[in-house]
């Protein structure tokens, strides 16, 4: 930065805020107004995330920075490792407004409670004047969720997006869906099969500021969690334009129909590898959504891949944004099942005969990434079953994965996958035992234990953990008519049986180690 003087606007932006189009930036005068960024030591650790997700986030506002100062924009950039930086928002924010005085400060609204705290402290502690606008990237905003919400029994995902369907037009002729259904799911879903054609994942080379950025995270968070070679994500919106072409010309008509498929050496199929790019602002939903929708009018995609990707993004994503905001600040604390278990230490080191759960542990090292289905089916069932503190089950998605920010990771986790909220997310756990893992994937093929028994010293452990699960929390989940089918089966096993399944549930449970 040049020398200190007065200026009018402060613009700070987040470092999930990187979009051109960011509501802050509107009125933006390059004569008089600047923009801070900060990379900062709390940022970086509040968890301790996966070094690919640091890396990815640093290098990004680097290069948001650098397009930023292209269009002639002031910016104020402090990087991790300058010697001067004071480690903090709260700290950076005051050393810039010493050197700056800006008559005013304005952020668009930041993703997450805990950074809004701060910027209210910020509005009754500093003398400059603090504005905090709408972020307009989500399409509904937190106000129109809540409208949506209120007085409403049962927050059903489906009839949001239905809503958010008529907002948007997306797949719509006049007010009905196009094809005269909203949902297509009943077309979708197949196991994967291994001689499925599936083009080569474009690689991001990486610039001399990525790689830069890599070495500071080496150096600075030896220690964390995941690998950092094969660094390939793409870290402007150009770059990550491009990955939205090749996946909606090469991958989207495929979607649907892989979506809940997991595969040996293959752990993307057709997933769109976009949620990191979408969460920090380099690709614009809305944008991305028509992308698709054009890809089944002309004819290059069906109906149920491009409805069910549209439904993931302005279904699911805005809806589990809405139920974040509504829920915060308690949600976190949720804990239905008043479950207590430690994560075990394989979530860390992959360390078990469990050939799913070591796959997902082991691709989630390497990439930061796993699909929604190893996520939900492999990660998180397990950990609902053996009944893990979900806090602690909340804490390691947000640390291992480059796309986790807790608007979006705490209400999957908290809600869709361990059922802490008691059902605001989910009609029902997603609970499920060996046969639906061996249904999906590959994966028992070549593991040590057999998905065919319930009991004995091979027996999966996903079987019995499974109807351990259902037995001890009957007293919460027996009313729940879903359950119904399940339950009925365990009331028709032997007693034995039954016995059997318990006494090997709680011997396992027994090996597990905390971390
Ligand atoms: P695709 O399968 O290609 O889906 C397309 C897009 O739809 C995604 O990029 C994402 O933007 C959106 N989407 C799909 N499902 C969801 C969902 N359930 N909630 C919100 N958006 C969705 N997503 C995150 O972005 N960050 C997280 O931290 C996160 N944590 C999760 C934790 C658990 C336990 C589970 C079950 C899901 C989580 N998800 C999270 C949702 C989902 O798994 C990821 O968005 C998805 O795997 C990202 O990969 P993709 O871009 O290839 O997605
Ligand atoms: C995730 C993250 C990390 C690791 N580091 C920074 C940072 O140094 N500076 C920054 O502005 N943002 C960072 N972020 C993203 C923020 O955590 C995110 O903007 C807030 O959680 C608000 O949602
Ligand atoms: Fe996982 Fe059980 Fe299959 Fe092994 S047999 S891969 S533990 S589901």
């Amino acid at each position: 930065m040049g020398e200190s003087h007065a200026i009018g606007t402060m613009v700070f932006i987040l470092g999930d805020q990187l979009s051109h189009s960011i509501s802050s930036l509107d009125g933006f005068d390059p004569d008089n107004d600047v923009i801070f960024m900060c990379e900062v030591m709390e940022e970086a650790t509040y968890a301790r995330h996966h070094k690919k997700k640091i890396a990815f986030i640093f290098s990004a506002m680097r290069h948001f920075a650098q397009e930023l100062r292209d269009k002639g924009f002031r910016v104020r950039y402090v990087p991790i490792d300058d010697p001067d930086n004071a480690g903090s928002f709260d700290d950076e924010l005051r050393r810039a407004i010493g050197h700056s005085s800006p008559t005013r400060i304005r952020l668009t609204e930041p993703g997450e409670w805990r950074v809004l705290e701060k910027i209210t402290r910020w509005q009754s502690s500093l003398e400059t004047p603090i504005e905090v606008i709408d972020d307009r990237r989500f399409i509904c905003s937190r106000s129109e969720f809540a409208d949506w919400a209120r007085g409403r029994k049962d927050l059903v995902m489906e009839f949001f997006y239905r809503q958010m369907r008529r907002k948007t037009g997306l797949l719509m002729e006049g007010d009905q869906p196009v094809g005269g259904r909203w949902n297509f799911d009943s077309e979708n879903r197949k196991p994967a099969r291994p001689d499925m054609f599936r083009p080569q994942r474009r690689a991001i080379d990486k610039d001399a500021i990525t790689r830069e950025v890599i070495d500071v995270v080496d150096r600075l968070f030896p220690d964390n969690f995941g690998e950092l070679r094969d660094f390939h994500f793409a870290v402007s919106s150009e770059d990550a334009s491009l990955l939205v072409e090749d996946f909606i010309d090469g991958h989207l008509s495929e979607f649907g129909a892989t979506q809940d498929a997991m595969l040996t050496g293959d752990p993307f199929l057709n997933h769109s590898l976009l949620s990191f790019y979408i969460n920090v602002g380099l690709v614009d939903p809305l944008d991305m959504c028509r992308r698709a929708e054009r890809a089944y009018l002309e004819g290059n995609a069906p109906l149920s891949a491009v409805e069910g990707f549209i439904r993931q993004i302005i279904g699911w994503r805005e809806y589990m944004r809405g139920v974040y905001w509504m829920k915060m600040p308690d949600y976190g604390d949720a804990n239905f099942f008043g479950n207590k278990r430690p994560l075990p230490d394989f979530y860390w080191t992959g360390a078990t005969d469990m050939n799913c759960v070591a796959t997902v542990v082991g691709e989630t090292r390497s990439n930061a990434y796993a699909h929604h289905i190893q996520r939900l089916m492999i990660t998180g069932n397990f950990a609902l079953i053996a009944g893990v503190n979900p806090k602690q089950v909340h804490q390691w998605y947000l640390e291992v994965y480059a796309d986790a920010y807790e608007w979006v990771e705490m209400p999957n986790v908290i809600g869709m996958s361990q059922f802490a909220d008691g059902g605001t997310v989910g009609t029902k756990p997603y609970a499920a035992s060996g046969n639906y893992i061996s249904k999906m994937s590959d994966y028992c093929d070549s593991c040590s234990f057999n998905v065919k028994d319930r009991t004995g010293p091979k027996a999966c452990p996903f079987n019995y953990l499974y109807w351990d699960f259902l037995s001890r929390n009957r007293g919460l989940l027996s009313d729940n008519r879903r359950l119904a089918r399940q339950y009925a089966t365990w009331d028709r096993m032997d007693d034995a049986v039954r016995r059997d399944i318990v006494a090997t549930a709680a011997q396992f449970l027994d090996t597990l180690k905390g971390y």
